[in-house]
This record gives C-alpha cells, structure tokens and sequence, in this order.
C-alpha cells in the first residue's frame, strides 16, 4: 500500500518538518524537552541518567533527520549498496560518538554545563551496547563508522541480542559471568513493527508441479517464527550521511500465537512457545574463536540470514529491475562464516520462490557474495552437523548437496584423476556425523574471498583453501588488512592528543585522511610540543591509574612503566607468557641488590580480558593473574618497582580510557594464529610501543614504523610446525628461566599450587602447543631491551611520536576502501553539506 502524503498537503509537512538543534540554546530547549516530557521529569527530578537521556534524545532527534535524508537519497539514487551481515557489532556507547560525528560536542558540553552537568558524568551514564565478543564484533562496528563517513550507502544486519556479552566480575580472583540486559533504556534503536518478517524453521519439502509443468519444491510445515526489525542510526563522521544497522529480534508469530490453547485455559503452554520464540534472539553466544555447534545457534544465524535477505529482495524486487541485475544494486558481505546460510538462502528465494533457473541463479548469488575469514584455528571453524541441519532446514541441506554436487563435478572434470582432492574439498565432511564445512560454502557462495593481514591471507591459501586456490585460481583470494576507525579510538577516546595533532597540522583532516599523521615527523624536535605530547600521556595514565583505584583499591604510580595486554583471554593470544614473564620479573627483583633496583624502571602489568564461560584454562590465567597480584602489590619489599592489575569487565568503553594510557602493549600470539589483531593499531595511534610476534597485523606495522620502533621477538610462523612436531616427538627442552617460574608456582608462592597444574603441565609434558617455553628467552630478553629504552625517555618519545606519524594506514577508512573498490563494486554517494556539516 502507498503510504505516501499527497502532493497538495506536503507543503505542510516541509512547513513543518523538524530540523533539529545546532545552537546551545536549541540543544539546552530539546533536552529539558525530553526530560520534561518524554521522560516525565523535572528540574527537581533530573540526575545525571536523566541528563543522559534527555541529551541522547536530543541527538537522537538529530540523528533521525538526517537518517530519513539519507535513506532517501540512497532510494532515489538507485545505485548499488552495500549489506555487510555479521553475528556481532561491539558498538560501545553510542553519545560521544554522536556528538562528535555530528560536530556538536562543544555545544553539548556547554548546554549540560548550564543544565548542572559535566558532560563527562553524562557520557558515562551510558550502557556500552556489547553485541559481540571482541575484534571481530569491534572491526564491524569500526566498518559502519567508516561506510557512514565515507558516505557509502551501506547497511549493516545483526541480530537484536536481548543479553549482550555478560559482565565479568572479578570475586576473590576468579571470573564470574553476570548477565548483561542492556535494553532497559536504550534510547538508540527503533522499533519497527511494521516490518516482520516470518521466518520458517523444521518441516519438510515435497514437489510439486507448477503451471509451466515444472518441477518445484515446497518447504512446508513446521514451525514460524516472527523477526521484527530493530534500526540503529549510524552517523558518518562530518557528513550528514546516517546509515542504517538493523538488527533483528524473534517474536512468537501472531498466527503462530496458539490462541487455541489460550482460549481453552492452557495459558502456560501458549506463553511457553512464546518464550520458545524470543529465546532465538535472547543471547549472544560468549565464544570468540570457538565453535560449538549448538542448534540454537544455526537457529540464529538462519533466523538472521532469511529475515536479511527477504528485506534485501523486498528492496529489490520495488526496483522492477530483472534479477540478472540483482548483483549490481545488492553486494552482501559475509563477516566470518556465521552468515553462510544467507549464500542458500537467496538460492532457495530464487529457485523455489522466484522461479529461476538453477545456473541462471547461482550465478548472481555469486556474483552478490564475498566472504571475509577471521581465524585458521580448527577449533573456531564452523561445521555443522548434517542430521541437525536436515530437521532445522531441510530445503536447505538438499541445496547444499546440490551445490556441492555440482561443484564436485566441476573439480572433478578440471582434476580428472584426484579422488583425494575431490574427499578435501567437498562440502560435506564424510565423519560421523556427516559435517557441512560452512568455510567451504562461503568460498564457493562468493566471488571474493578475503583474509585481514598479510600473512593471514597468505596462511589461508597455503592450509584451509589450498585446494580451492588450485580450483578458483589464485585472483578469487585476496588480503584485505584491518584497520581501527581514528574518530572512536583517537578523537573519542584521546580528545587532548587528537586536538594536539591538530593544532599542528592545522586541523582535523587527519580524522578523515589519516595518512596526513605523516606530516608530524616534522615536529620531532618541537620541544613544546614533545613536552605536551608528554603531559597528555601522563594525564592519560593518570586517568588509568585513578580508575585502577577505584576499582581494585590499588595504587598504582603513572610514572611507572605501563604494560598493557587487554582481550579475550586465549591460550593462542598467550597471556599465560605474559604473567610467567611477570613472574620471572618478581623472582629477578627480589633476588636484586639494592643498586641493582635502583636502576630499573617501575612496572605495571595490566591485564584485562573475558574468558568464555566453558574455557577452564583461560579462566585458570586470569586467577594466576590475579594470584600473583595479591602477592606482589602487597610485597612491601617490591614497592612500585612491580605492580600486577587485572581491570574488571573489559570492554569498549573502558577500552576508551585504557588504550591511550599504555607505554607499552603485548600482542604475543603464537606466530601465525592471531588473524590480524585491532588493538595493536589502537594502542600506538595512540603513542604508545608494542611488544608483540612477528604475528598477524604486527608485520605491517613494523614494516609502517620501522623495525626501531617495534619490539619483535619469538619465533615465525614458519618455524612453528616444526617446533610443534619435535614437542610431539620428545624433543622439548623446558626453558631455564621458565623452569625457575614454574618451581615458584609448584612451591605454592602464589597459593595452592593445584590450582594452576593443569596450566603448567600443559607448557611442560603436554606438547606446548603454544610454544611458551620456546618464545620465553627471547620475551624476556626483549623486555630488557623495553626497561633499557624507557630510561632514555627522549628517545622513547621519539618512537613514539614516529609511529603515530606512521600509522595512517591502518585507517578503517582505507580498508572499507579497499573492499569498496575491489570487492563490492560501490561507489560513494556524496550528500550537500547542510547544517556546516
Ligand atoms: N576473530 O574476534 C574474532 N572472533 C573469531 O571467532 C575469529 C576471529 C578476530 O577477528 C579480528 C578481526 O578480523 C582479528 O583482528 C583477530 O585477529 C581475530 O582473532
């Protein structure tokens, strides 16, 4: 039905169409508006929740203008836009981000001031909305901030999580998960209730014959499920462009609503399927790199996939375009293999729905696919079990045995003689049960397949795609390396050093071209700007330091030496090396004369991070960590010669506050097992020195800021089959000085010692698997080299202001770039200025 107003009355409407604030008193006049009357509070009633409401409400408005703008022109311009489907968006908070995307932060700092309120109180009122685990789900988040402000006309689809990733709380030194409802006043999303979708689950196919005589199949029965559409506006970075994340919830469908059983009194059983229907969408499965195979979740990624698509084929179908052309209005982007189903989900719509011929279809699901892998750790890569996928989504497994089929006769003609190839490369594993290889469909679904650094690239072409590479040719395989978006982890979260910058380069273009960074090699022997660059690394420590306070009671100097490694807790990302280092380093100082302390820099090991619930040995390295905090922050003999934080509940806002506070940080993974990493960047866009492997992205930025800048040690990628094979075969010598640490902990000098064995003895009789003992000589001895170059702290400025110089090219914005030009085919759609946007 058409909803639009008719032409004689859309004068009033542009008569009265909002405009949103720009001055202090317009912003002043929304918020007391809000809090008035949309929250129903006053002036006597109005604490800083309140105040962030109101403010929210305020920009949301603004916001929304520009959003409706937006979607506007991108209908009318007709061209081709982006849908970038991922499982996870990290957002964070969602206020700051506003206010200086849209360029009003002043104007807001000024009107809360005159309201009674630090605008800094306000922002922190906020509840970081956490739909994801970490870099994957912050790298989707760091993309839409990035299409947005390179005015791409792109959406993102998610999943509307009713529990975001949990709370951890830290209770005398182990984690316990709390549960994160986040949605009780979220001020950010949409509800659309006009657009639901039914989403079909179990049932069965059989065949029919249509008009023409043909053959078509019917998926019928089961059971229906509703997904209501949830829209979050995204803005762009000076610009109006506000794009769209729609993230989807389930809902009992109305006529699946038993009213039957209702009527006839047996109410328990009717809100019972309810609740079966909302539970698809109540949670975000707390795994990051891990895959468990569990049918409630292939249950979300079909719910989210099929309500997507119907929503891009509705969009299309309005085009009147002929399908054919469907590849050049839709580009899909697979983040991870999670969204697969959405490859057979459109092949099924054009088959079975619309009527299209098998190859004429296969060939625009191609050509709208590309695929991005994030991991090549076996136990992350996602397959699921033929059986669960027959009795979930049975129209869908036999168009995976079609695709497969057709696929393997293809392989077959062009390596006529290989039986083995043909058993490598199919679809469906032949293990009990049978497995559907879901890494395998996205490759031969899409026309592009990605890796996010070099080496990873490299890696996937040489192990899990090897032969598909041999199959495609190696142009199908291509690397796209990750990048950070600099308005949320500079402007955002280091506003005095991003206002420093720009004070020397004349502005703030470096927001938006960050290759313009270049331009402060020039100001290395400024010493008025070195001494500021300085003072703002302090009061960023400062500000770390105050929150290590309140929130662990422990004081902790900001002069010292911060040493940071904040993620997941993986044993592949390795923070068990990091705290056997620590160790290593308490042993040393207490074995120390009394010169020999005088001459070492004070340390503080900072450890933050989230272990999945079922990971027993990452919880076990964040209670070792915690351990050996107790000991050494109360070992009065130490001082601050050696300080060991865990920060609760990392996450992005506190990421926010401890990223620009490091010295140095550790990206110590096992040589080719972390993808790409995303907080290297962060940590030395915001000053500060890594200490990492020669592993994932840390290669491309030793190659940006030179090897002088970097402390690199370990062993490389290439080396680590082979190590792992003498491990295996006896050829495993412990380490001296790790030996040393390990007697430390069996001696019980960090409390009872059976609580860390399964830890040790993994490192010492059960193969390493992740080289800790082989990298450890060369960890410490790199550390040494960190204590003897932070004594000589021009020098270390001097690195440090050379690599932020160096760092434009991890701009998320040269990476959506890159997938623009040679994997979507998109281009910009450039909006007027309005409003000094
Ligand atoms: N990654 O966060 C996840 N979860 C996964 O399940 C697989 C990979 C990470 O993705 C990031 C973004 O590409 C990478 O930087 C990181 O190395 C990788 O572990």
């Amino acid at each position: 039905v058409e909803a639009s107003i008719p032409e004689p009355q859309r004068e009033a409407w542009k008569k009265h169409s909002a405009q949103g604030f720009t001055t202090k008193e317009e912003f002043e006049n929304e918020t007391v508006r809000h809090v008035e009357t949309t929250l129903a509070r006053s002036l006597f009633n109005c604490d800083e929740l309140a105040a962030y409401s109101g403010a929210s409400l305020a920009f949301r408005d603004r916001l929304v203008i520009e959003w409706n703008r937006t979607q506007q022109r991108q209908t009318f311009a007709d061209q081709k836009r982006v849908y970038y489907l991922s499982l996870e968006f990290l957002m964070g908070r969602a206020l700051d981000n506003a206010m200086l995307n849209v360029g009003l932060k002043d104007v807001a700092r000024a009107g809360l001031k005159d309201l009674g309120f630090r605008i800094e109180d306000v922002i922190s009122q906020e509840h970081d909305a956490a739909l994801g685990n970490g870099g994957l789900g912050r790298l989707a988040a760091c993309f839409l901030d990035s299409m947005a402000t390179l005015n791409y006309p792109a959406w993102g689809y998610g999943l509307r999580y009713r529990y975001g990733i949990f709370k951890q709380e830290i209770v005398d030194g182990y984690q316990v998960e709390v549960p994160d409802y986040w949605l009780d006043f979220n001020p950010w999303e949409f509800p659309r209730h006009d657009i639901t979708v039914d989403i079909q689950f179990y049932g069965h196919v059989s065949r029919h014959q249509d008009e023409d005589g043909k053959n078509i199949a019917v998926w019928e029965g089961g059971e229906i499920v509703d997904a209501v559409a949830f829209d979050v506006p995204i803005p762009g970075y000076s610009t109006p462009t506000t794009n769209n994340l729609r993230l989807w919830s389930s809902k009992a469908s109305k006529g699946e609503f038993d009213f039957q059983k209702f009527n006839s009194g047996d109410y328990e059983a009717s809100v019972g399927d309810q609740q079966r229907a909302e539970t698809i969408s109540a949670v975000l499965y707390p795994n990051d790199n891990l895959e468990r195979g569990k049918e409630l979740r292939l249950k979300q990624q079909y719910f989210w996939c099929a309500a997507s698509l119907y929503d891009i084929v509705r969009r299309f179908k309005k085009s009147k375009k002929a399908w054919s052309a469907f590849p050049d209005m839709v580009a899909i982007q697979l983040n991870d293999t999670h969204p697969t189903l959405a490859i057979v989900e459109l092949q099924r719509i054009l088959v079975d729905l619309e009527g299209l011929d098998w190859t004429e279809a296969w060939d625009i699901v191609q050509k709208t696919f590309s695929y991005a892998n994030h991991t090549v750790m076996p136990e992350a890569l996602e397959k699921w079990s033929v059986p669960v996928m027959q009795n979930l989504l049975p129209r869908h497994l036999q168009i995976i045995y079609e695709v497969n089929s057709q696929f393997l006769h293809m392989v077959e003609k062009q390596f006529p003689k290989d039986r083995d190839m043909l058993r490598r490369v199919s679809i469906i594993e032949e293990s009990q049960p049978q497995m559907v290889q879901m890494a395998y469909l996205a490759t031969i679904g899409s026309h592009k397949v990605n890796g996010v650094a070099e080496l990873h690239s490299d890696l996937i072409k040489t192990t899990i795609f090897k032969d598909f590479v041999k199959i495609y040719g190696p142009d199908k395989f291509t690397n796209v390396t990750n990048g950070i978006t600099p308005r949320r982890w500079l402007h955002q979260a280091n506003p005095r050093l991003s206002e420093l910058i720009a004070s020397k380069l004349g502005g703030y273009e470096f927001l938006t071209d960050l290759t313009k960074l270049n331009e402060l090699e020039h100001f290395l022997d400024d010493k008025d700007f070195k001494k500021e660059w300085q003072e703002i690394k302090y009061a960023n420590k400062v500000r770390l330091a105050q929150h290590i306070m309140n929130t662990t009671g422990v004081r902790v100097n900001p002069k010292a030496l911060f040493d940071i490694q904040v993620k997941r807790i993986h044993e592949y990302k390795r923070q068990q090396l990091n705290i056997l280092g620590v160790i290593h380093r308490y042993l040393t100082i207490k074995a120390m004369s009394a010169e020999e302390r005088k001459k070492l820099a004070p340390r503080v090991s900072i450890f933050g991070g989230k272990a999945a619930p079922g990971y027993w040995m990452a919880k076990t390295v964040i209670h070792l960590v915690c351990s050996v905090g107790e000991v050494v922050n109360n070992d009065k003999d130490v001082g601050d010669l050696l300080k060991v934080i865990y920060i609760e509940d990392y996450n992005v806002s506190k990421a926010e506050i401890i990223t620009p506070a490091s010295d140095i940080s550790e990206h110590i993974s096992t040589a080719g097992t972390e993808a790409s990493g995303t907080s290297n960047m962060k940590f030395v866009l915001n000053g500060g020195l890594i200490i990492g492997t020669c592993d994932g992205a840390n290669i491309e930025i030793t190659r940006e800021v030179g090897e002088s800048n970097i402390f690199l040690f370990g062993n490389l990628a290439e080396d680590v089959e082979d190590l792992r094979h003498a491990h295996t075969y006896g050829n495993f010598k412990l380490d001296p000085d790790l030996a040393k640490v390990f007697d430390a902990i069996k001696g019980g000098r960090f409390g009872d010692a059976n609580r860390f064995s399964a830890l040790c003895n993994s490192i010492i009789d059960q193969g390493d698997y992740y080289l800790v003992s082989d990298d450890f000589n060369s960890y410490i001895k790199t550390h040494a080299l960190v204590d003897e170059a932070y004594k000589d702290q021009e020098a270390w400025l001097e690195k440090c202001i050379t690599s932020v110089s160096r760092m434009g090219f991890f701009s998320s914005d040269r990476c959506i770039q890159e997938y623009a030009d040679m994997i979507w085919n998109v281009e910009p759609l450039v909006p007027e200025q309005r409003n000094g946007k």
